[in-house]
């Protein structure tokens, strides 16, 4: 048997859609699995001595979705959490720990050796977890299972990451409470592929994902959308990194969901890069039930698209917004301010053309999270020491450590980056602005759109919005 824990405690919640994925494949090949909602608990420490004082388990695993959140002021890392975690299961099982999950997969190694968890898979734990599985039982076998690190004696060894080529997800998506966690996390995620092919030089979805788009079936897609809807689910978020690469499988898609008039039955969101995407696949898309998309614009100053390694010019980012409106989609621009090269003039550049654009809301995002084996770290390392770079910041002490909350703002923004971009914002309420930095989180909250914590959130949701968080933030707001 297979205790399967979702460790992932922020508010609003998020169903954890790995765990409903990876328990729904284990249950499949015929093995026992219970799942241990930490999101859901009021009390976690309680919950794990009540489970386990009930079942041995011949595995635990532990889900890591999110290793920090990502966000600048509050820079809060998620990983002593996990540690704690860790030991406090081992006072209460002899069962060997694996460690998996989307945050996970960015720094496999680092976080199984910070934590001392036994193993870890990097990438897709649906076969990965069952081969994991049949090899404890056969005492052999570890080299074999894909995205496994393992300790061999002494030595970690490393395989190569689970990211198979022809995905077989469980659409039923019963392991996991998601009618508790639609009633109070508002929306309810759903995946239709995994892997992206672009080269955004911050982006760490290829890293644990893969670097090529893996399709799931249309009509699977359309079956899991289905079972959510029996269980009175009718707002989804997709899950893709971005849901039009490839944009033939965003079309088929929709297709699939026209076909079975799912619009009328349920209302969907997504992340989209800025091209492709033209007037037919906008329509497709409506009448298919989609009613916003958050764009992964990051700049509109060419030379910030440039740096970033953005595929679209300003004008398409235009276009983009254009189409959202014609087609009745509510649109948000994702920004990414303060990357390398930015200067007050590419800010002011990227702000006002976004204010011409007038999308429906805009994230005023200051600060990349440098992750490790990206192009931004290798952009940063090529700026000279990491201790004396003025242009990274840390709320912690000591040398930097890219398992940590670590963030790039160009020092050619000054001392009061946040400020300068308030001031450029001027007020539009259409802007979700950067706050001074607040180390922590929770604290001096005012209009951004961290989902760490979130009060308005959560409370905005007990009434009864539902919906992506931008857009239900920015309803709030006008
Ligand atoms: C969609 C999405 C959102 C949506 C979620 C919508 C929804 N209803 O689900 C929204 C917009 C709400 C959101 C919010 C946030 N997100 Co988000 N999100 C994503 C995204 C694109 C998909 C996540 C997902 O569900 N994937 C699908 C599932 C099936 O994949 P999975 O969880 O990885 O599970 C698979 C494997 O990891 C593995 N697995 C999972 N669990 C386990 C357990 C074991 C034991 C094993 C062996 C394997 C295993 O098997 C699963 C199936 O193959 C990811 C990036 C990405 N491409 O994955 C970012 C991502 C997870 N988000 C991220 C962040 C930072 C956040 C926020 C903290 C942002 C913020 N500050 O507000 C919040 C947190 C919200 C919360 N309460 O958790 C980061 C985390 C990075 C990090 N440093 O840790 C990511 C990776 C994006 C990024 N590259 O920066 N997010």
């Amino acid at each position: 048997m297979l205790t399967l824990i979702n460790t992932n405690r922020m508010t609003p919640p998020i169903a954890p859609v790995g765990v409903d994925y990876v328990a729904g494949a284990v249950r499949r090949a015929g093995i026992d699995v219970e799942v241990l909602d930490l999101g859901l608990a009021e009390d976690p420490h309680a919950a794990m001595a009540q489970h386990f004082a009930r079942h041995q388990p011949q595995l635990v695993g532990l889900s890591l979705r999110n290793v920090d959140d990502c966000f600048w002021p509050s820079g809060a890392s998620f990983l002593p959490g996990l540690c704690d975690t860790v030991a406090a299961l081992r006072t209460l099982t002899a069962a060997p720990i694996v460690l998996g999950g989307v945050g996970f997969s960015i720094f496999a190694r680092r976080v199984v050796e910070q934590t001392s968890a036994d193993f870890g898979i990097r990438g897709d734990g649906e076969t990965s977890l069952v081969a994991l599985l049949q090899a404890l039982r056969a005492g052999r076998g570890f080299g074999r299972v894909e995205g496994l690190i393992w300790r061999d004696r002494a030595t970690i060894r490393v395989n190569p990451p689970a990211w198979p080529a022809r995905l077989d997800v469980p659409t039923e998506r019963d392991a996991v409470d998601n009618a508790a966690y639609f009633r109070r996390g508002g929306q309810i995620g759903v995946e239709t592929k995994r892997g992206c092919c672009r080269q955004c030089v911050y982006c760490a979805d290829p890293l644990a994902k893969g670097p090529a788009a893996r399709v799931r079936e249309p009509a699977e897609v359309a079956d899991e959308v289905e079972a959510l809807l029996g269980q009175g689910i009718d707002v989804l978020h997709l899950c893709d990194c971005e849901f039009n690469i490839p944009p033939d499988h965003a079309r088929a898609v929709c297709d699939e969901f026209i076909r079975r008039r799912l619009r009328q039955r349920v209302r969907w969101y997504t992340y989209m890069a800025v091209t492709p995407f033209d007037g037919d696949l906008a329509r497709r898309m409506a009448a298919a039930g989609c009613v916003g998309i958050n764009f992964t614009g990051d700049a509109a100053a060419q030379a910030m698209l440039t740096c970033y390694g953005q595929p679209h010019r300003p004008e398409d980012l235009a276009h983009a917004v254009r189409l959202c409106k014609e087609h009745g989609m509510a649109v948000m621009v994702d920004l990414l301010l303060g990357g390398p090269g930015e200067t007050p003039q590419t800010l002011s550049e990227t702000i006002h053309f976004v204010r011409r654009l007038a999308p429906d809301c805009a994230g005023a995002a200051l600060g990349i999270r440098v992750y490790p084996n990206t192009a931004m770290e290798r952009l940063v390392a090529a700026e000279g020491p990491w201790h004396s770079n003025l242009n990274l910041r840390h709320h912690y002490e000591g040398p930097v450590d890219l398992l940590k909350p670590t963030f790039y703002i160009a020092a050619a923004l000054g001392e009061h980056a946040a400020r300068l971009v308030r001031k450029l914002i001027d007020g539009d309420p259409r802007f979700f602005e950067p706050a001074d930095e607040t180390p922590g989180i929770g604290t001096d909250r005012q209009g951004d759109h961290n989902y760490n914590e979130n009060r308005e959130l959560v409370e905005a949701i007990a009434s009864g919005a539902r919906g992506a968080y931008w857009d239900i933030l920015r309803k709030l707001r006008t």
